[in-house]
């Protein structure tokens, strides 16, 4: 057994490569970090203190997830207090009152029509939660033939192996062999240089893509498409006008189910409870995580059409029998579920959804600002989510956004890079002054990078 270290004193933190060996962080250059540390010790609205007593501006709410900024004390107190009354209860065949509390509560924002939720712990146990749905959902009417899967280029559903599949992203697939039978639409994102704000006004018709893709395999053998109705991690893609619309036609034509992954839309940063009501499109399921706890519990979810559920419970056989054999021993964890309930309250108490409306025009304003800075070949935007493409350095596409990333961090913006992407998605309690001072670190610290 490896002895541990004696603990640091409480207000000291260690830095040292060697303490901080043992922890194997996800997404992160591992020996970069280790060498040059960046830990973060606290946080209090939209400001990080740092471990060497900075503060810093949350630019990404988190990873897309603290949209009413950190520390919520609501939030905080109904933690502590279940925890303290029911910090476990087995999640199959029994249950507890919060997680029928928090589904009814999720799906009185959700669109008409889906009014059934199924319990994750996160964005990515949704995508192969979904995913297993809907295959199961086909088998279950008597088509086991339709399992093939469609997403899109640049899409991300997490890195699960059902994610990775109908993900579109190589850096996330390449080393891993062998996914799910998937196949993939053309993605949305508007030729560099185009600047739209908003929603794109041509481009729906790349949904006619799906076409393609269904003379190629034929509807019989096409289970699902899964698309982010706005892809956050690859870039901040907003939706042509018309496209979301072209899709939901082409798959109730063809009987393919339509997935929208709203990780990153669902709970407030379009302006609207769902990506779904933002753009005008109803999907047969819709999948959430992140905002919902406002990020301070994992939790996430899958949302169907009762008559999906109820297919699934006609088809169950004998009362005792399971009906969909799928499940997380966390599915619905109390502890989680008391700071959904918890976030929901705030989302609805403080109109999160009209803050962000309120916001939308200032922060469009504020990011198209940049179109004239050094390095940026492209600005898109919709609610509180901006995407700025960084030109790459010759054979190095992401070391440019990674050094303004890491040159904001010094200056105490947390901005975040992607590929070739700077993503900006401010707290919905950030102030337009505080949005204003992002902005201008931004350009100011691009025209400083080489
Ligand atoms: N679907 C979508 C649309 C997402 O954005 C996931 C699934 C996976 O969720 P989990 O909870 O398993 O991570 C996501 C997550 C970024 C960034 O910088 C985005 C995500 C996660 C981390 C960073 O854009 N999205
Ligand atoms: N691996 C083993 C050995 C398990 O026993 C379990 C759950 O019982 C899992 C993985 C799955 O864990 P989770 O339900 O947290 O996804």
């Amino acid at each position: 057994m490896n002895a541990p270290e004696k603990l640091p004193p409480t207000d000291a933190v260690r830095t040292d490569a060697q303490w901080l060996a043992a922890h194997w962080m996800p997404y992160t250059g591992n020996r970069d970090f280790k060498a040059r540390p960046r830990l973060i010790t606290g946080a209090s609205g939209a400001y990080y203190t740092t471990h060497d007593g900075r503060q810093v501006f949350d630019g990404l709410s988190g990873l897309w997830c603290s949209g009413l900024g950190h520390g919520r004390r609501e939030i905080a107190d109904a933690i502590g207090r279940q925890a303290a009354t029911l910090d476990y209860a087995p999640a199959f065949q029994f249950g507890h009152p919060l997680s029928f509390e928090l589904a009814n509560r999720i799906v009185a924002h959700m669109p008409a029509g889906l009014n059934r939720v199924f319990f994750t712990d996160s964005g990515s146990e949704a995508t192969d939660t979904a995913l297993k749905m809907a295959r199961a959902y086909w088998r279950t009417r008597g088509q086991a033939g339709k399992t093939r899967l469609i997403g899109r280029t640049k899409g991300y559903h997490g890195v699960n192996f059902g994610g990775i599949s109908v993900g579109g992203l190589v850096a996330n697939r390449k080393a891993f062999g062998q996914g799910v039978e998937a196949d993939h639409l053309p993605h949305t994102q508007p030729p560099a240089g185009s600047f739209h704000k908003g929603m794109p006004p041509t481009g729906a018709e790349l949904a006619d893509e799906l076409l393609n893709l269904i003379a190629l395999h034929d509807a019989s053998n096409i289970a699902a498409v899964i698309v982010e109705p706005l892809a956050g991690s690859a870039g901040v893609i907003v939706p042509p006008v018309g496209y979301l619309q072209r899709l939901r036609e082409i798959c109730t034509q063809h009987d393919i189910l339509l997935i929208f992954d709203e990780v990153i839309t669902g709970f407030g940063r379009m302006g609207a409870w769902t990506g779904s009501e933002a753009f005008g499109v109803t999907p047969d399921i819709l999948n959430f995580a992140k905002q919902v706890t406002n990020g301070a519990q994992p939790l996430g979810g899958v949302v169907v059409r009762q008559d999906i559920y109820d297919t699934f419970m006609a088809a169950g056989g004998p009362e005792y029998m399971l009906e969909f054999t799928h499940g997380y021993t966390y599915s619905a964890h109390p502890v989680a579920c008391a700071a959904g309930i918890a976030a929901i309250d705030l989302l609805e108490r403080e109109d999160a959804v009209q803050r962000v409306r309120e916001l939308t025009p200032k922060f469009e304003a504020a990011v198209h600002s940049l179109r004239s800075a050094r390095h940026v070949t492209d600005i898109r935007n919709y609610g509180l989510a901006a995407g700025l493409t960084i030109a790459a350095l010759p054979g190095e596409p992401a070391k440019r956004p990674w050094q303004v990333a890491m040159a904001m961090y010094e200056r105490g913006f947390y901005a975040r890079y992607s590929g070739d992407t700077i993503a900006f998605a401010p707290p919905f309690v950030a102030t337009p002054a505080e949005i204003d001072r992002f902005v201008a670190a931004l350009g100011e610290t691009l025209d400083q990078t080489a």
